[in-house]
C-alpha cells in the first residue's frame, strides 16, 4: 500500500468505527441494567491526526508517530441534550490527559473534539492528571475534580515510584477553557477519588474524599470521606469524616472511592462507587451503589450488599486486568440513567438503567450480612418466599 492508499484505508476504518451502532449485549441480563456489545470509547476512537503525521515528506511510511494506549475512566455530563465524556486519554508514554468526546446518543457515536483539554498547571506542576469528575454546581460553574500525581519529593534516592496523589480542582463554563484553582487541602497525606457535591451544604462546598496513607494503600484512610469548605478558590477541609467505611471481607476491604457525581433522586442522593479487594491474582475493582439522605447527604440510608457490576467478558482483561471503574454517569430527564465505566484501565463502556430501577435495587437488596451464616439466612428468606409463591424446585434432598 502506498501512502495515499494507506491513508484512505485508515480513514475508512476509523469512520466505520465511529459510526458503528451499539446494541444491548444479549450475553448479559439481570433485570436492572443492560450492558452493551461494544465499548463507547477506545484508543482507536481518538482522531487519526492525533497519532499520525499526515505529511508524506516527513512521514513517508505513514507511521503512527504518537500512539494512544488507552481511553478510560470518563467524567460525564449532559449539556443541551448532548452527552459529553471527559475522557482519561493515556498516551503510549504513560502520561494521561483529558479530552472531550461528544455524542447525541448516550451509547454510541462518540467523537473527540479536535484538541485535547489544555489543563493549566499550578505552581507545582502535575506529572500526571486523571479520572475527572464533572460537577454542574449550583454556583453556576462546571467543576472538574481530578487526581493530580507528582513524584514524592521525600522519596529516598533510587526510589522512582513513590508518588503523591492529591485532588486537583478546575472550573469551566464550556469544557474548553479551564481555570485551575489550588489543589484541595485536607489533613490526609494523600487523596484520590475526590468528588464535589453539586449543591451547597450549610452554605459551603461539600466534597466526598478518599483519604489514603500512601499512593496505593488506603492504610488508615477508612473509606469514603466527607468534608465542607468555605472557599473553593482556596479549598481547605479541616474536618473530614468517613461516611462509607471499608470493611473486612467485603468488596471494599482494601479500598473504595466515590465515583460518579451523586445523582439527586426523590429517594435520596444515589452514589455509584468502586470497591477494591485483594486476590491471589491482584486487586479486583467492582462497582457498588449506595443512597444518601437528600437533606443530610453525608448520611447513608441504603447500602445494598455486594457489587452491582463486576468485570465481565472482554472487560476482564487489559492493562490492569480485573478492574471496572466509574467516575461518570448521566441521568436524563426521561428517568433513564447511563453509567460510564472503564474496564481494566483500557477502554470505556456504558451500562443503561433507570433511576426507578436503581432505587429499587438500592432499597430492596439486603445489606452485606458480613458472615456466611447471616448471608445464608438472607438467602433462605428469599427461597422460602419464592417457594411459597409456587416457584418450581429443581431438586429436593432424597438420600436414603
Ligand atoms: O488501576 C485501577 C484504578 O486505580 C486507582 O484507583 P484507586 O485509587 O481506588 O486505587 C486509580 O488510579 C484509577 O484510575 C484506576 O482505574
Amino acid at each position: 500500500m502506498n501512502f495515499r492508499e494507506r491513508l484512505e484505508y485508515l480513514q475508512k476504518e476509523h469512520d466505520a468505527l465511529l459510526s458503528r451502532k451499539n446494541e444491548v449485549d444479549p450475553r448479559w441480563s439481570n433485570g436492572w441494567f443492560e450492558r452493551y456489545r461494544y465499548p463507547v470509547v477506545t484508543a482507536a476512537h481518538t482522531p487519526l491526526f492525533w497519532r499520525y503525521d499526515f505529511d508524506e515528506h516527513t512521514n513517508p511510511f505513514l507511521m503512527e508517530r504518537m500512539g494512544i494506549n488507552a481511553t478510560f475512566n470518563v467524567g460525564a455530563i449532559e449539556l443541551n441534550g448532548k452527552i459529553y465524556l471527559m475522557v482519561r486519554v493515556e498516551g503510549v508514554d504513560r502520561k494521561s490527559f483529558f479530552a472531550v468526546a461528544e455524542s447525541e446518543s448516550p451509547v454510541d457515536g462518540f467523537r473527540f473534539w479536535d484538541y485535547p483539554v489544555v489543563m493549566p498547571e499550578t505552581d507545582d506542576p502535575d506529572t500526571n492528571v486523571y479520572d475527572m469528575r464533572l460537577t454542574k454546581h449550583e454556583d453556576g460553574w462546571i467543576y472538574g475534580i481530578f487526581c493530580t500525581e507528582r513524584k514524592d519529593p521525600n522519596a529516598p534516592p533510587g526510589d522512582l515510584s513513590s508518588a503523591i496523589a492529591q485532588a486537583g480542582i478546575a472550573r469551566t463554563r464550556d469544557l474548553v477553557t479551564w481555570e485551575r484553582l489550588p489543589d484541595l487541602k485536607t489533613t490526609s497525606p494523600q487523596q484520590r477519588n475526590v468528588v464535589l457535591h453539586p449543591e451547597f451544604v450549610h452554605g459551603k462546598y461539600a466534597f466526598y474524599t478518599r483519604p489514603q496513607d500512601s499512593f496505593i494503600e488506603a492504610g488508615r484512610g477508612g473509606g469514603i470521606g466527607w468534608g465542607l469548605c468555605d472557599d473553593i478558590t482556596h479549598a481547605v477541609i479541616e474536618d473530614e469524616w468517613i461516611i462509607d467505611e471499608r470493611q473486612y471481607h467485603t468488596i471494599k476491604e482494601s479500598k473504595n472511592g466515590a465515583g460518579a457525581t451523586p445523582i439527586k433522586t426523590p429517594a435520596g442522593w444515589l452514589h455509584i462507587a468502586h470497591g477494591v479487594r485483594g486476590t491471589a491474582a491482584g486487586l479486583r475493582y467492582v462497582l457498588y451503589a449506595f443512597l444518601c439522605d437528600l437533606h443530610e447527604p453525608w448520611k447513608v440510608i441504603a447500602r445494598p450488599g455486594g457489587y452491582f457490576l463486576a468485570p465481565k467478558f472482554e472487560e476482564q482483561v487489559g492493562d490492569v486486568s480485573n478492574v471496572v471503574f466509574c467516575n461518570g454517569a448521566v441521568a436524563r430527564e426521561d428517568g433513564s440513567l447511563y453509567i460510564y465505566y472503564g474496564s481494566s484501565d483500557t477502554r470505556t463502556h456504558v451500562a443503561s438503567t433507570s433511576i426507578e430501577r436503581m432505587i429499587d435495587y438500592v432499597r430492596n437488596t439486603p445489606p452485606d450480612g458480613l458472615r456466611s451464616y447471616a448471608c445464608v439466612e438472607q438467602r433462605m428468606a428469599l427461597i422460602q418466599k419464592n417457594l411459597a409463591l409456587g416457584a418450581r424446585s429443581d431438586a429436593r434432598p432424597d438420600i436414603r
